[in-house]
């Protein structure tokens, strides 16, 4: 078991990334330090590219020396390893339902606002918001059942849920400034705009290093959309 001060901890990152804030978060809960490392993803360093062979993706959390991948495996890994607060519950069968919903949430929402943000084609995109919205609408009624009434996903504190979809919470802004659709909606799901608000203040949220922005999504998205330079 590691020590709580967290030696030899380094995340490899990418600021603009919601899977590699979900690391910097749950760090963050957890109460450790670590050594963050801005990966350029268009030239991969050596330590990623040796690091995570198989996806050659961030995030990467190396703990003394050993790579661990893929962001919900790190989650866990981080919740393993240290004392504190559990990210994920400790009753069986609701740890179950949060990797559930956790899982719901990269495989079915990601890549409908994902898909939204990268489509060309107007079409293609309003079919993707369509899915973006359907999805969203089940997070709602997912959090009615795990909060139980509670303020977040993982009762009185943020858990493993409210960090997989508080990661995406400042894409959601910039799709809103982009494309002007609100995922989140204080109409629609109440509860997850009600949620929304009370996640960005919490201390994990406001204190997490680097703190990615709405702003930096947005540049990104601009980018993907700018026009092609003249050959
Ligand atoms: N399933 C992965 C997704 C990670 C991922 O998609 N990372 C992106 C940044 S958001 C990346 O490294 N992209 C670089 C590439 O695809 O070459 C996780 O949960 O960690």
């Amino acid at each position: 078991m590691a020590g709580e001060e967290g030696e030899g901890l380094k995340v490899l990152g990418l600021q603009v990334s919601p899977f590699v804030l979900r690391v910097c978060l749950a760090l963050n809960m957890k109460g450790v330090s670590y050594e963050y490392v801005e990966e350029d993803v268009s030239n991969k360093s050596e330590l990623l590219l040796k690091s995570n062979p198989v996806h050659k993706k961030v995030p990467v959390l190396i703990h003394n020396g050993k790579p661990i991948c893929e962001s919900p495996v790190i989650m866990q890994y981080v919740d393993e390893l240290f004392a504190g607060r559990p990210i994920l519950p400790t009753d069986p069968y609701e740890r179950a339902t949060a990797r559930f919903w956790a899982a719901y949430a990269d495989d079915k929402l990601f890549p409908a606002w994902y898909g939204m943000v990268k489509a060309q084609a107007e079409e293609e995109r309003a079919e993707k918001a369509k899915e973006t919205l359907a999805a969203i609408e089940h997070m709602e009624v997912a959090f009615a059942k795990c909060s139980g009434g509670n303020a977040f996903f993982g009762g009185d504190s943020i858990g493993y849920v409210d960090i997989v979809l508080g990661s995406f919470l400042f894409w959601f802004e910039a799709v809103r400034r982009v494309f002007d659709l609100e995922i989140i909606n204080a109409s629609k799901t109440p509860l997850l705009a009600a949620w929304a608000e009370r996640f960005v203040g919490t201390v994990e949220a406001k204190e997490v290093l680097p703190l990615p922005t709405a702003d930096m999504a947005v540049q990104y998205i601009n980018k993907l959309h700018a026009p092609l330079p003249p050959p």
